[in-house]
């Protein structure tokens, strides 16, 4: 098992074997139409109060994002998404939180950053806004490049490969070039192979079971399948169009993802609940740790 060698990078320390469990990333959406949360934290008092409670239950970053990227979502004006996210970030960046921000917009990114975000977290790698990997390359932070075909009004559309693990991996290989053709340095980059992206649930089950492969890349990898559409149809039984269980009953079933994305050697997992990963990931800890002194 590879892992990435990343000073600039918390918690991403050059090893043979995992050093640690993965950071949990806490999500707060300050969007009024995610499928994961629906809009329960838009007001900002309500996402700040979030994201602290998210830091008390152990989360190590927080990701703040102000659009939905559920499939057929409606893009929000950049003047919205900025209002939405600026004032949250900074309420809990002020506070000594270590802040992700989850825009493809360079502008969001930017004014982010300067209120205090430590990492840019955009899921179309930097395809959707060309000012986005110079922006990062000039600040020098961290980014999350995911895999990414397009906006989630045709996302779905180009749910078509010829092997998952494969493609996928040669997509995050060609984004990785042309970052570092755009002068992102290569210890900025985390890799993310963008589950639920132009995905059906079985591309997303296969990209699990590969997802060592993406590990061997060679750099950090975050992992986003919180309470997303496959694990809310887990019932071998229920077939292909069988109604999936409600997003807040997948909590169980994302724990279970955040273990194996431990066991395969990932940075970080991005989750909505985080006493349920935490507890996972102790799990796995504790046995490494058992291991060792076998
Ligand atoms: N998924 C969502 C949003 N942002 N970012 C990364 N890096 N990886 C993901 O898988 C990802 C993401 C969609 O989920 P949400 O609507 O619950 O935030």
């Amino acid at each position: 098992m590879t892992r990435a060698v990343s000073p600039a990078l918390p918690g991403a320390e050059p090893s043979a074997a995992p050093a640690r469990r993965p950071l949990i990333m806490g999500v707060v959406n300050v969007t009024p139409d995610s499928f994961s949360d629906g809009g329960r934290w838009f007001e900002p008092q309500a996402a700040i109060a979030h994201g602290e409670l998210l830091l008390e239950q152990g989360a190590d970053l927080l990701d703040i994002g102000g659009e939905s990227t559920r499939p057929g979502a409606a893009r929000p004006s950049e003047e919205e998404e900025l209002t939405r996210v600026i004032g949250v970030v900074r309420a809990l960046a002020d506070q000594g939180a270590r802040v992700s921000i989850d825009t493809m917009r360079s502008r969001v990114a930017a004014q982010a950053l300067e209120a205090g975000a430590q990492l840019v977290n955009d899921v179309s790698g930097g395809l959707a806004d060309p000012q986005m990997a110079p922006l990062v390359a000039s600040v020098g932070v961290p980014f999350v490049a995911m895999h990414w075909r397009a906006h989630s009004a045709q996302m779905d559309l180009e749910a078509q490969y010829a092997d998952v693990v494969t493609d996928v991996i040669a997509e995050l290989r060609q984004r990785v070039t042309g970052l570092l053709e755009a002068g992102v340095g290569h210890g900025s980059i985390v890799l993310d192979p963008g589950f639920g992206f132009s995905k059906d649930a079985g591309h997303n089950w296969q990209l699990l079971a590969g997802l060592d492969q993406v590990v061997g890349l060679g750099y950090p990898v975050l992992v986003g399948t919180s309470r997303k559409r496959f694990l809310g149809r887990l019932d071998p039984q229920a077939g292909p169009d069988a109604e999936p269980t409600p997003p807040t009953d997948r909590d169980s079933a994302t724990a279970a993802t955040s273990l194996l994305a431990a066991q395969a050697g990932a940075w970080a997992v991005r989750v909505h609940d985080v006493p349920s990963t935490r507890d996972a990931l102790a799990v796995w800890e504790h046995v490494r740790e058992a291991g060792s002194h076998g």
